[in-house]
């Protein structure tokens, strides 16, 4: 091991995030070192991934894997563990020195906490858990002296937007959205979408999950409470523009009325790569935006009524406790339902918006409350939708 590089630890580096945040590594691996890999499912790319990048741990969550996860890397020294507590452990290990949050959903929650108590700098490409848990998850960045650098592609904008801004005063964050594949169907229309087309984002190569969030406009919702925690504003100072084009990541406008916006073509590895090298930029070989071909630039309002997701987010924001907490869990079972068929596009807006009023609210939840109320909300999910 290298004392230079800085030593990476990937949690959920067989997915999207994960992958390319590998290629990252691999175009800089002068400066980066992978030190841990873990997956929840995948054992063959994660044992693949482990034979290329030698890291000094991997871990898989999926323990009845452990046996092949072990068996395949048995000639190279590389410690192997199983269970989702090891991916926990993983986490908070000396050497690293960033650890990229790449998992989906709630089950980031734990890990991340982990890592920031080590004192871990955090790329956060779980935005779950900041939805969960945003409040407390700040209290212990201050408390473990450790630091969030985002890697979601609009607060990346942001967080660039306000490098050297140093005292000045965010007068409101603008948040852009791509409007994801339903963007001009109407109500009657979306209450006939499949999954299937759901699945197919037009501008962005994501997840399952986050695509079904990013049509249902679940994932802006997500994103605005994440920008309020990572920028410390209040939700009347976020506002969604839809922004067909994807090129504006995200804006930030100033007291003096001036706003600043980062541009690019959508392509995660940027913000990735900026997570980990930040202050600093490095030379990549990525396409460059050309203003001759990108000739025309569009905005709309979000609609409220179409997109009634976006609603409950800023909703559950207002209220804090574990409202974002109830609007996650119900959402992750009511997106798992949705991608087997079991419900309908517009369903999974009425179970939610059900699922909020009737769940248990905590104006002022501890980490136990946020475990109780995501397994409670889950339930009660899932005996609606049967
Ligand atoms: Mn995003």
């Amino acid at each position: 091991m290298s004392e230079t590089k800085k030593q990476i630890a990937i949690l959920g580096s067989t997915g999207s995030i994960g992958t390319q945040a590998l290629e990252v590594i691999a175009e800089n691996d002068s400066l980066f070192e992978v030190y841990a890999i873990t997956a929840n499912n995948q054992v063959d790319l994660l044992i693949e991934q482990a034979r290329k990048f030698k890291p000094e741990m991997v871990a898989i969550a999926n323990e009845t894997h452990y046996k092949k996860l072990k068996e395949a890397l048995s000639d190279l020294p590389i410690k192997v563990f199983a269970g989702n507590d090891s991916i926990a452990q993983v986490a908070e290990m000396q050497p690293i020195d960033i650890v990229l949050t790449a998992m989906v959903g709630y089950s980031g929650l734990k890990p991340t906490i982990n890592a920031i108590k080590a004192g871990k700098k955090i790329a956060l490409a779980n935005k779950e858990t900041l939805v969960v848990a945003g409040e407390l998850i700040c209290d212990l960045v201050e408390k473990y002296n450790s630091a969030i650098l985002p890697v979601d592609s609009e607060h990346s904008a942001i967080f660039q937007c306000l490098v050297g801004e140093g005292n000045n005063t965010i007068e409101k964050l603008i948040l852009t959205a791509s409007g994801g594949p339903f963007r001009t169907k109407s109500i009657h229309e979306l209450e006939h979408v499949t999954s299937a087309q759901a699945l197919k984002h037009p501008n962005w190569d994501m997840g399952a999950k986050i695509t079904i969030d990013s049509a249902s406009m679940m994932n802006k919702g997500f994103e605005i409470i994440e920008a309020k925690w990572l920028f410390g504003v209040t939700p009347e100072q976020i506002d969604v523009v839809v922004h067909p084009q994807s090129i504006i990541h995200s804006m930030v406008q100033f007291a003096d009325s001036s706003i600043k916006a980062q541009l690019g073509l959508p392509d995660m590895k940027l913000p990735i790569q900026y997570a980990f090298t930040y202050p600093d930029r490095l030379k990549t070989n990525f396409p460059r935006l050309n203003f001759d071909i990108c000739s025309q630039f569009t905005f709309e309002r979000p609609d409220l009524e179409r997109f009634r997701n976006l609603g409950f987010a800023y909703y559950a924001m207002e209220q804090g406790g574990n409202m974002p907490c109830i609007l996650n869990a119900a959402n992750e079972i009511v997106v798992e339902a949705f991608l087997q068929n079991k419900i309908g596009f517009v369903q999974m807006s009425d179970i939610i918006e059900d699922v909020m009023t009737k769940a248990y609210f905590i104006a002022k939840p501890t980490y136990d409350d946020y475990v109780e109320t995501d397994k409670q909300v889950r339930i009660l999910t899932t005996s609606l939708i049967k």
